[in-house]
């Protein structure tokens, strides 16, 4: 079985969307086999998002990701990777179709509700870095 990491933003926090991330992939079959609220700061943004520093929006996701706490989550099932993503739909959530979480809850291409692994290293990477004895929280 495949586990991926799944994050709820500040923003998805902030609109009361814990319960709606979490039921629906809990209705989609997936188990739930780790969580935990915590206020992710400058370090482990630099080293969560290591691929964008440098990046022109870089200092705006910064800010807005330690804006406020995120739900940080472990879902374990049947290519749970992939799924997630196409469950979460595209980055811009301007773009991204109805009936994913970002197209129905966001216009946004930063503040976007939810983070889903984008490949099995990046999970693996993701849950040590947020759940592992080697994690900084
Ligand atoms: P992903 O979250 O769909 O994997 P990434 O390209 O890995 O998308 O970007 C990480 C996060 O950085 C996005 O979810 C979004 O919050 C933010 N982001 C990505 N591209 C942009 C941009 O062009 N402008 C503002 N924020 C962005
Ligand atoms: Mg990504």
């Amino acid at each position: 079985m495949e586990q991926t990491f799944i994050m709820v933003k500040p923003d998805g926090v902030r609109l009361c969307l814990v319960g709606e991330v979490v039921g629906r992939f809990e209705r989609r079959g997936f188990t739930l086999s780790g969580l935990k609220a915590l206020r992710i700061d400058r370090a482990l943004a630099e080293r969560h998002y290591a691929e964008h520093v440098g990046k022109p929006f870089f200092e705006s996701l910064v800010s807005f990701i330690t804006s406020g706490p995120v739900v940080a989550m472990v879902w374990e099932g049947r290519d749970a990777i992939a799924v997630g993503r196409a469950m979460l739909g595209v980055t811009d959530a301007g773009q991204a179709a109805p009936g994913t979480i970002r197209g129905d809850f966001s216009l946004s291409k930063e503040q976007n509700i939810v983070h889903g692994s984008d490949g099995p290293e990046s999970a693996v990477r993701e849950i040590k870095l947020f759940f592992g004895e080697d994690g900084l929280v």
